[in-house]
């Protein structure tokens, strides 16, 4: 009699067996081939962990159960970003304490995101909004400040009338705030900032070592924006004064008809506006009087705070000369250029104080006489207060303000009456050195109380050396110019003070795509937010977690389909028959003559492909080839228990349940089948019905392909998929495609301009 597959049943059971036996739980003081994989962690929201979460998750997990199967100590922490406006909107809104609220949704986290069978070591997980973690927030925040990184000023900020507190830079998306998509306004208020701009060029350089995602790397260097100009000096007539201006056309000066600075005035108008000052500047070039202008359009903190106006080549210029009657005019290049060489950056200083509640106090005093002092590292953590008045009041203080008992303190250095800073800080602090947290986490340093300049933190040496920096980054694109980079920012700081002993967090970082639901993105707005949970009880979560990984490859932005599911669902069931059925004719002769040859050279191909894709993030097309075996195995009705292991091994990293279930229980093999070895292929047993494509471009060699041979005889298919190569799309991109040369299963080549 056939057992029935009972996905829920032995999907609990193994994740307790997996949670009782530890099997997630690496050995941080003693593996000897660390492994540290690690996922994004997520906010804990209201709604809890949706499709999307999952689908990503899900990517992360195959990578890391891989990883062990291959030998690795793997080390996969998850953990929560519970700080912030995401979860103080919501505890607002259904008029709750953010503490409570946050309780309940990490939990409920948890528990979903064990229902998936992630191999998550708990042991080890942070929540950035208890005292223990935010501690170290605040430490970070103190050495930042000693380093001469941190400072208060006043700025043109934004601010969303919505959430009614500042952003930074990053957190404003085409003019709308990243949370809420408020429109967001222009603010002069005193603001804490980081500074991040000390570190543009380390920023810019260090992207050039770290083997990541196109697209994120393009993202960064444009936010930080590099740009080389020269710096040019105008006198003021009548006047000993001067002004100066940045300018990358430096060979356009002799068509300057005016001159621009930033204005103070003129914010709040959508279009170029302007005032003319009554002044005159003298073209250092050619002697023309040159009239000075206030205006909206240039940024008083980019480049020199003044332009030249050169109507005759630029766009901006051109508008507003049209719109104030200012002459336009078109001269030759000039010869000579003048000016001295200066370079400058986009990127701003990181905004990092909010007037909100939920958040790490800002660790700093201010004081009559010694103006602003630290708290002493062993004070902290300054705890937030509980308080029922958290709501945000707007008027450029937050609700900490309003709590005498919590601001009133006495300056660490004079021992007078001083104020504690009552913004707290923004969540992407929090979540700027996590990845720093979880490997020390439960250890004494992680415990301990760190003393005034004893250049102590909470590393463990050793840990430090073993497990960092990340081996394999696994997150959205959505962070490019956000925690990205302040998690890179935070860790070339902490190097240089000589806390670690790398610069750059992430080695590795992949980033995954984003799934949509019926053509569009998945939001709570659109009503098309899909809960894992769901299909994890109906289907079960192996069955999700196939569909998940066979929706397309991990960049991509997969739809998420009801029908899908239950395709996973039915091969699962296949697979599940496959091991269950009694063996018809173990001596059959099939399985020894033309049969086993065939299933033999399909194992092998089949383990060679699922490696490959695996280490490319290629679920989906390892997924079909695993379809494909399933499908020969059972066409030659295969019982062999070589094969069946091996189709077993083969599908943990998907379907970790299941395996688990036929290893031990059916194939009788030892608990656990997430610690044994990755099957070896043996090319000899490969059937060469593959062939090896060299992919060049200009006759240069940029790739290879390896596809069926009926494939590789087509052209138009290894166009297209040579095109699809990553290797191969960066050296065509923007590109003009002449001719294409192809000689038959041995070569393509793209000429192109
Ligand atoms: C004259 C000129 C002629 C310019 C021309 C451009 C084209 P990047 O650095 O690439 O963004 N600029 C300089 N400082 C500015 C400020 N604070 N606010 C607004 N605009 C500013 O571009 C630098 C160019 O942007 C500079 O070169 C300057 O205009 C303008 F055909 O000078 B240019």
């Amino acid at each position: 009699m056939q057992k029935k597959y009972d996905h829920a049943s032995i999907e609990k059971k193994w994740q307790k067996k997996w949670d009782d036996a530890g099997l997630y739980v690496a050995d941080i003081e003693k593996a000897e081939s660390p492994f540290y994989n690690l996922w994004m962690f997520p906010y804990p929201s209201a709604e809890g962990l949706h499709a999307g979460h999952a689908f990503a998750s899900t990517g992360s997990d195959i990578y890391g159960r891989y990883m062990r199967m291959t030998g690795r100590d793997v080390f996969q922490p998850i953990g929560y970003d519970s700080f912030g406006i995401h979860s103080e909107n919501y505890a607002i809104k259904i008029n709750e304490n953010p503490q409570s609220v946050v309780k309940r949704t990490t939990k409920h986290y948890e528990e979903q995101m064990r229902s998936l069978g992630h191999g998550y070591d708990w042991t080890r997980t942070v929540t950035t909004s208890d005292p223990d973690y935010y501690r170290w927030t605040q430490w970070l925040f103190v050495k930042m400040f000693e380093a001469g990184l941190a400072y208060k000023k006043k700025a043109t900020v934004n601010f969303c009338p919505s959430c009614k507190t500042v952003l930074a830079d990053e957190q404003v998306i085409d003019g709308k705030c990243e949370r809420c998509g408020t429109i967001v306004e222009k603010k002069d208020l005193d603001q804490w900032f980081f500074k991040i701009t000390d570190y543009a060029d380390r920023l810019l350089t260090g992207l050039g070592k770290i083997d990541w995602s196109q697209r994120v790397i393009s993202a960064q260097r444009n936010w930080i924006g590099k740009s080389e100009g020269r710096t040019i000096e105008f006198q003021v007539e009548g006047t000993g004064r001067k002004i100066k201006v940045f300018t990358t056309r430096p060979e356009t000066l002799n068509s300057a008809t005016f001159l621009a600075v930033a204005s103070s005035e003129g914010k709040d108008v959508k279009e170029k506006w302007g005032k003319f000052t009554g002044k005159y500047a003298i073209n250092p070039i050619n002697g023309d009087k040159l009239p000075i202008w206030e205006t909206n359009y240039v940024d008083s903190s980019y480049g020199t705070g003044a332009i030249m106006g050169v109507p005759a080549y630029d766009e901006r210029d051109r508008e507003f000369a049209g719109k104030y009657y200012i002459d336009i005019v078109e001269k030759p290049f000039t010869k000579e250029i003048l000016g001295e060489k200066t370079i400058h950056y986009h990127l701003r200083d990181w905004l990092v104080s909010r007037q909100r509640y939920w958040g790490a106090p800002i660790p700093m005093i201010d004081c009559p006489k010694d103006g602003w002092v630290t708290v002493p590292e062993k004070d902290l953590p300054i705890l937030l207060p509980t308080i029922s008045d958290y709501k945000p009041e707007g008027a450029g203080r937050g609700p900490l303000a309003n709590h005498k008992d919590f601001f009133e303190v006495k300056c660490p250095k004079c021992g007078c009456m001083a104020k504690r800073e009552t913004d707290v800080m923004d969540t992407f602090v929090d979540s700027s050195w996590y990845f720093l947290a979880y490997p020390n986490v439960g250890t004494k340093e992680w415990k301990s109380v760190p003393s005034a300049g004893s250049g102590q933190a909470f590393f463990d040496e050793k840990i430090m050396k073993a497990w960092l920096p990340v081996n394999l980054y696994f997150g959205g694109a959505e962070h490019s110019v956000l925690h990205l980079m302040y998690s890179r920012f935070v860790t070339m700081v902490l190097h240089d003070l000589k806390y670690l002993d790398f610069d750059e967090p992430f080695p590795k970082f992949f980033a995954h795509g984003l799934m949509i639901k019926d053509g569009a993105k998945m939001s709570k707005s659109r009503g098309n937010v899909v809960n894992p949970d769901e299909y994890v009880e109906k289907f079960g979560a192996d069955a999700l977690r196939i569909y998940l990984a066979f929706m397309g490859p991990m960049d991509s932005s997969p739809d998420f389909r009801d029908s899908g599911m239950e395709g996973a669902s039915r091969f699962l069931g296949k697979v599940w028959r496959l091991f269950n059925e009694e063996p018809e004719h173990p001596t059959s002769p099939r399985l020894r003559g033309v049969g086993n040859t065939a299933v033999s050279s399909k194992l092998h191909q089949t383990i060679k492909k699922v490696t490959k894709d695996i280490e490319g993030y290629k679920f989906n097309t390892a997924i079909s080839s695993l379809m494909e075996l399933v499908n020969v195995m059972n066409e030659y009705k295969v019982s062999s228990t070589k094969y069946l292991e091996t189709l077993a091994l083969l599908l943990a990293p998907f379907a970790p349940h299941l395996s688990e279930e036929v290893w031990v229980e059916i194939l009788g093999r030892p608990f656990s089948i997430h610690k044994a070895n990755w099957p070896k292929y043996d090319d000899s047993l490969i059937r060469s019905d593959t062939v090896e494509i060299v992919v060049q471009v200009n006759g240069k060699m940029r790739g290879t392909l390896s596809l069926e041979s009926g494939i590789g005889n087509r052209e138009s298919e290894v166009t297209q998929l040579a095109k699809d190569d990553e290797k191969v799309a960066k050296w065509l991109e923007g590109k003009k495609i002449i001719k294409i040369i192809f000689v038959p299963g041995k070569i393509i080549n793209f000429v192109i301009s």
